[in-house]
């Protein structure tokens, strides 16, 4: 007997939500119960609630030689930077700005479990991205053939948030649900984009060297290395996309030495020095998040993730010696301090909290 779309149906479709802790209960125990009188295929299942700002996913795993259940519950915040009223904004190889409007997506409408019988959004696909040699070509192209949810060769089509559903097209749909656009914007990949961003940082010194102390929560203030975004001018952590089979850590390396140590005043000695140091500094990150990336070029098809790593320098003797001045491309790179006030790119807000939460500094 399969229960599972029954218990799919009851756990996305509740009238109001309930809290998780319950609904794993209530399923412990179905599970147990048909462990008890013999059914035994063991099988994983995710299933979703959601209510108006939370998607909560119930990883859960049943055992038949043990007939026991496990659940793994993991909850997400719904994207918002990629859904109306938020714009996709386009800029052509002219300059030129196309404004894509998305379909409004409400709260309680985005996961795909949840019908939604009006949606029906655009589709867009950059013109450049059709014919990138970095970007995948259209579903159902001769000769394309895609393993989904697996390492398809150099690609990782893989989503850190676990499997992803596919369309009637046969093409991914987004790990968080609708966005009001399909097609794949200026992103190259169907399904899973990846990224790497670090987070760098060190404590905001005064003139005498000591930290400086926060009057409010009365904690030292940390900085990290934020860069001023090219096409929407937001702050972000300096983040690239992962080439394919290159390494999470080696892409870190590269940007920060692109964009932080592309200065014009070194010689050649002192870019060298700088060179080996920052690459002896780089080997030394935590990981602080892996997962999708609320970034307004989301589509339905296609989406960011990211592997965020957090270092830190805490006596400013590497690479916080830097003062960051904007290297010949004049790309805006600065030390920023870090607080709660802080409006940056995506969702990379998140990561900065979690490296001041792990460094016990002001927020
Ligand atoms: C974000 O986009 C990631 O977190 C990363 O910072 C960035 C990578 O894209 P590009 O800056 O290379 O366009 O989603």
């Amino acid at each position: 007997m399969d229960l599972r779309p029954v218990l799919s149906v009851l756990s996305t479709h509740q009238p109001t939500y309930l809290p998780a802790c319950i609904t794993v209960s209530l399923l412990h125990w179905t599970f147990w119960l048909l462990g008890a009188i013999g059914w035994s295929s063991p099988w994983s299942i995710s299933t979703v609630c959601q209510r108006s700002d939370l998607l909560t996913v119930l990883d859960l795993d049943f055992d038949s030689t043990t007939s026991t259940m496990s659940a793994l519950r993991t909850a997400r915040y719904f994207h918002v930077k990629c859904r109306f009223p938020h714009e996709y904004r386009y800029k052509g190889p002219e300059g030129q700005i196309q404004r894509i409007v998305r379909q409004e997506v409400p709260a309680g409408q985005i996961a795909w479990d949840t019908p939604y019988d009006v949606y029906d959004p655009i589709s867009f696909t950059a013109p450049h991205v059709l014919t990138a040699p970095w970007a995948d070509p259209p579903i159902g192209q001769a000769g394309f053939h895609p393993r989904w949810n697996q390492r398809d060769g150099p690609v990782n089509r893989q989503s850190h948030e676990g499997v992803y559903l596919m369309s009637d097209q046969q093409a991914p749909l987004n790990i968080r649900g609708r966005t009001g656009l399909k097609g794949r914007g200026t992103l190259g990949r169907w399904g899973p984009n990846h990224a790497a961003d670090p987070v760098v940082t060190r404590w905001h010194r005064d003139s005498d060297g000591q930290r400086r102390i926060h009057p409010d929560s009365q904690k030292p203030v940390l900085q990290f290395v934020a860069i001023q975004r090219r096409d929407t001018g937001e702050w972000a952590t300096p983040g690239g996309m992962v080439d394919p089979g290159e390494l999470v850590s080696e892409t870190v390396k590269r940007e920060f030495m692109e964009e932080a140590m592309d200065s014009t005043q070194a010689t050649a000695q002192e870019k060298a020095a700088n060179f080996e140091m920052v690459r002896d500094f780089f080997t030394r990150g935590q990981e602080i998040y892996a997962g999708y990336v609320d970034d307004p070029r989301n589509t339905d098809q296609a989406w960011m993730e990211t592997v965020a790593f957090l270092f830190h320098d805490d006596t400013g003797s590497e690479v916080g010696q830097f003062e960051l001045k904007a290297g010949d491309d004049a790309q805006a790179l600065q030390w920023m301090d870090i607080s709660s006030d802080l409006n940056l790119y995506a969702s990379h807000i998140n990561f900065i909290q979690k490296a001041a939460e792990l460094q016990d500094a002001h927020w």
